[in-house]
């Protein structure tokens, strides 16, 4: 309806153009062809007037006037002529053929034939007149009266008019038509733009830039989402700052101070023996950079594998030791593995088996009994930890990762009452993928156990429910998101996790950024003045390592200017190092990288710098601060907390993000470059887009990026699954004190 109404303003302004231009161009046309018939007409009665001249001078000669009458009679037949007169040098008509009006005299012949248009009205109509010499031997001896027809010229007019009027009709008809196609087209096309604006493509998204004719509109939408942003950002006020004193008061008001019990495989701090003494080590990791805060900001114990090599001299009688070291805020409890239950449970079953399952990365995953029996075994063994760690019956167990999915029902089977809150940090697979899991089931039943299960996105829910759907019985309701099992409950929600906010101290004390700058392009060697991307990540095919590398292989072949001007730092944290398919990724990734730098490179310059080796969380955030983009191109992700570092650490607000659409965070994370890191060359388009990114846009990016994760951090990633513990922990004791209260008054009347 809008488009026939949007057409209708191109055609009626065409419509009345054309009606405007047929009413101006038919009486213009009327007089051009009557000028040129009148020269016709002039024409013919030359021919006419030259071959009467003779004969009506000798027929004039003859005193019987009957020749000159035949005469002018036969030549008055001529279709075009009315009649013929002859007027004598006085005035007087001499003779007239039939039809010559008897009421016309020589006079008013003569008078006419002197005008500009020398027409005559008669009877039957205007005719043109034309007077021509008949000269004698004795000199002039009349003149001969020609009436025209002018009929024919009318007749031809109005012919020619009908003509026009079509032809007008006609072309007003095809330009309507072409006017319709192209509007329509042009306003699909409008339509298509701003829908894609609307979804975010060209406004957000690199390599779809809004249509140049939309550009204005896409800039002004950027400025107004970011006003509604503020807007609403302000709106929450003081409420929307999520803080460890905010959460530490939730957990005294929503958990009335219940302790807290963390399970995971990786622990926070690693002690290891050195040549010097005992070292402690941050593991590169994910899981560890979320929980870690947290745990700072809510005390209670974190039981974990200790891996470390010093581990158990450290710990006291109950495998405990107070973290973070030198603080003191939390209790770490270590669990001690032998190597074949960590070969099993941790290399085997979890990372050979479910990693590869739950990430589309093209990596088949294996499943051995041997190995799921050691899952199995370790769970238990953490099940028990637990229960020896709690202080009460119903203590909040937060348990971390895909190294316990059947940890949750092992502790509800000990525990009943204890509040468990699972957290999947990575993807969750679709039905058919899942069931190539020998022990499916096993896991779905494992999991649900727990009171609330978390995943990063609303798309891993969804596959989690579709799953239990597809594998067990139980009763599924959409419309809470819980799934009750064996009379138990689970609520599945979306929990995007994040990191923590630096403190405005922790500003304080970094290095501004040129001086980051200069200590890497020092430390490692960089060209000076060259751009510098980095990729931060454990070294792992998930990560979309290669895929990064051959994207910068792409832009040096095809931007040969940035040879010498461009290098790129890879930090690959070696991880789960003992399985064959991570040796060979990392072989892999040192050849193609060897490959880049000796194609490109020379003795001065490598365009790649590889560091295979573990660093500190100070040296890694100097690498982000020295900057100009940062490289996220996960194949499959469940959030990303690398990109999410690289945003808090850019209090300059400059640098660019390339982020990969397959990890969470490009839902939260919309304004940085978004790509397919399986497409090289659109990789290569953004990068050279970042590379090149005016300062004015970093800047806008950067700021809106960084309000979000500012916003959207890991203590209200804690506080929101805490806050539904704890609604869930009084709807629950609520229903038991009804239910005691139930029983007492049936059992009354027994009583009595
Ligand atoms: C899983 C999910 C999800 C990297 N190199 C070093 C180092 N790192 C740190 C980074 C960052 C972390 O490791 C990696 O974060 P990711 O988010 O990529 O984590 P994954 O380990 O794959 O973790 C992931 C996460 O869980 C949280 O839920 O986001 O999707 O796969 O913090 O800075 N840390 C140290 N040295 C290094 O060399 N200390």
């Amino acid at each position: 309806m809008n488009t026939f109404r949007l057409q209708l303003r191109f055609l009626v302004p065409l419509v009345l153009t054309l009606v405007a231009a047929a009413y101006l161009a038919l009486p213009l046309m009327d007089r051009l062809m009557l000028r040129w018939y009148a020269r016709d007409m002039n024409e013919r009665g030359s021919l006419v007037a030259n071959s009467l001249s003779e004969p009506v001078a000798a027929a004039l000669a003859d005193p019987d006037g009957t020749r000159l009458q035949t005469l002018l009679n036969r030549a008055a037949k001529d279709d075009r002529l009315v009649a013929i007169g002859l007027c004598a040098g006085d005035g007087r008509l001499l003779r007239r053929s039939t039809g010559f009006p008897a009421s016309l005299t020589c006079r008013k012949v003569q008078e006419a034939a002197l005008r500009a248009e020398p027409l005559l009205p008669i009877e039957g109509g205007p005719v043109h007149v034309d007077v021509y010499p008949i000269n004698a031997e004795s000199g002039r001896a009349a003149d001969l009266v020609l009436l025209h027809d002018m009929s024919f010229i009318e007749n031809r007019s109005q012919a020619t008019r009908q003509y026009l009027i079509i032809l007008i009709a006609s072309l007003g008809a095809v330009i309507a038509l072409v006017t319709i196609v192209v509007a329509q087209l042009s306003w699909r096309g409008w339509i298509a733009g701003a829908r894609a604006l609307l979804r975010g493509e060209g406004l957000l998204n690199p390599m779809f830039p809004p249509k140049p004719e939309l550009a204005p509109i896409a800039a002004e939408l950027r400025a107004r989402l970011r006003e509604l942003d503020d807007e609403y950002r302000r709106g929450q006020g003081p409420e929307a700052e999520w803080s460890p004193g905010r959460l530490r008061t939730l957990l005294r008001t929503n958990l009335r101070g219940d302790e807290i019990i963390v399970v995971s495989n990786r622990e926070p701090y690693i002690h290891e023996e050195a040549p010097a003494g005992i070292t402690v080590k941050r593991p590169a990791g994910g899981v560890v950079t979320a929980i870690e805060p947290v745990m700072r900001a809510c005390s209670g114990t974190w039981i974990a594998h200790g891996s470390g090599s010093a581990d158990a001299q450290v710990v006291d009688a109950h495998d405990h030791l107070l973290a973070p070291p030198g603080r003191q805020e939390y209790t770490l409890r270590r669990i001690w593995l032998s190597e074949a239950e960590e070969q099993g449970y941790y290399y085997g079953f979890a990372n050979e088996g479910l990693w590869p399952l739950c990430h589309v990365a093209h990596v088949r995953p294996v499943f051995r009994e041997k190995d799921w029996d050691a899952y199995r075994e370790v769970n238990n063994r953490f099940a028990d930890a637990v229960v020896s760690e709690a202080r009460s019956q119903d203590p909040v167990v937060l348990v971390q990762d895909y190294h316990f999915a059947l940890l949750p029902a092992m502790i509800r089977a000990r525990l009943p009452r204890a509040t468990i809150l699972t957290f999947w940090h990575i993807p969750w697979p679709n039905p058919e993928s899942f069931g190539i899991c020998p022990w499916g089931r096993e896991i779905l039943q494992g999991m649900l156990g727990s009171t609330i299960l978390g995943f990063h996105t609303r798309f891993h829910c969804k596959n989690f429910i579709d799953t239990v759907d597809r594998y067990l019985e139980a009763r599924i309701e959409h419309e809470h998101s819980t799934i009750c099992y064996r009379d138990q409950d689970t609520f599945i929600e979306s929990y995007p996790i994040s990191i923590e906010w630096p403190s405005p101290a922790s500003y304080a004390a970094w290095p501004p950024v040129e001086q980051c700058r200069r200590n890497v392009v020092q430390r490692l060697g960089l060209a000076p003045g060259a751009k510098i991307a980095v990729g931060v990540d454990r070294l792992d095919y998930t990560k979309g390592i290669l895929e990064r590398l051959h994207a910068i292989e792409h832009l040096l072949q095809t931007h040969g200017e940035w040879i010498g001007r461009f290098v790129f730092v890879q930090v690959a944290a070696p991880s789960r190092s003992s399985l064959e398919e991570y040796r060979l990724f990392h072989a892999r990734i040192r050849d193609v990288s060897a490959r880049i730098n000796q194609r490109f490179g020379n003795a001065n310059y490598q365009p790649v710098h590889l560091l295979t080796e573990s660093h500190d969380h100070e040296w890694l955030n100097e690498l982000y601060r020295a900057a100009d983009v940062c490289l996220v191109t996960s194949l499959h992700d469940g959030m990303n907390l690398v990109c999410k570092e690289f945003v808090a650490a850019r209090d300059d607000e400059r640098g660019v993000l390339i982020l990969s659409r397959f990890a969470g965070a490009a839902r939260e994370l919309t304004e940085a470059l978004i790509v397919n890191p399986y497409h090289v060359e659109e990789c290569a388009g953004a990068l050279q887009r970042a590379l090149t990114m005016p300062e004015a846009e970093q800047r806008e990016r950067m700021a809106s990026l960084r309000m979000t994760v500012r916003e959207f951090n890991v203590y209200r990633w804690a506080g929101r699954m805490l806050t539904d513990a704890g609604r869930l922990r009084l709807h629950q004791r609520i229903e038991a004190r009804v239910q005691r209260h139930q029983i007492t008054r049936d059992e009354a009347p027994l009583l009595s």
